[in-house]
């Protein structure tokens, strides 16, 4: 069995974020998916999200994508959980372009396209103009 994993805030899930996850389960037969913490989120600086990590949790969940969902809560954790759970690919979006190329050591790395023109600063962005 192929299984992949990919990690992501996924804050006011959109079709970005679906985009990804409906090509990363198309590599394999069981998807992984990483929501980080409210905590993990901060000390890697990104302060404006807006979801709780229940309500993210959930948006992934209602997607029916992911065959398990799990929290990602620590720097060094991708490589634990490629390990723990037996990864054979680690996906995610062309922003993070060579950023994860260390994990080339415990799988395979696949950066995807990302999807243009939508994001969630972009949705916050224009919710505060409501
Ligand atoms: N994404 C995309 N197209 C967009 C927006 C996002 O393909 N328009 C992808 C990102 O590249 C990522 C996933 O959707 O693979 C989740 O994006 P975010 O929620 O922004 O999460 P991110 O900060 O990229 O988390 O450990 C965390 C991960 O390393 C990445």
């Amino acid at each position: 069995m192929t299984k992949v994993i990919t990690y992501g805030t996924y804050d006011l899930l959109h079709e970005g974020h679906l985009r990804l996850l409906e090509r990363a389960k198309a590599m394999g037969d069981y998807l992984i998916v990483g929501v980080t913490s409210d905590n993990f989120d901060k000390s890697r600086g990104k302060i404006n999200v807006k979801q709780s990590l229940s309500e993210r949790l959930e948006a992934v969940k209602n997607t029916g994508l992911a065959d398990e969902i799990i929290v990602e809560e620590y720097e060094g954790q991708k490589i634990d959980d490629i390990q723990k759970y037996g990864v054979s690919i680690f996906t995610v979006g062309s922003d993070w372009q060579g950023h994860f190329d260390y994990l080339k050591e415990y799988c395979a790395v696949i950066y995807l396209p990302r999807t243009n023109g939508i994001s969630s600063s972009e949705i916050r962005a224009e919710n505060r103009k409501l």
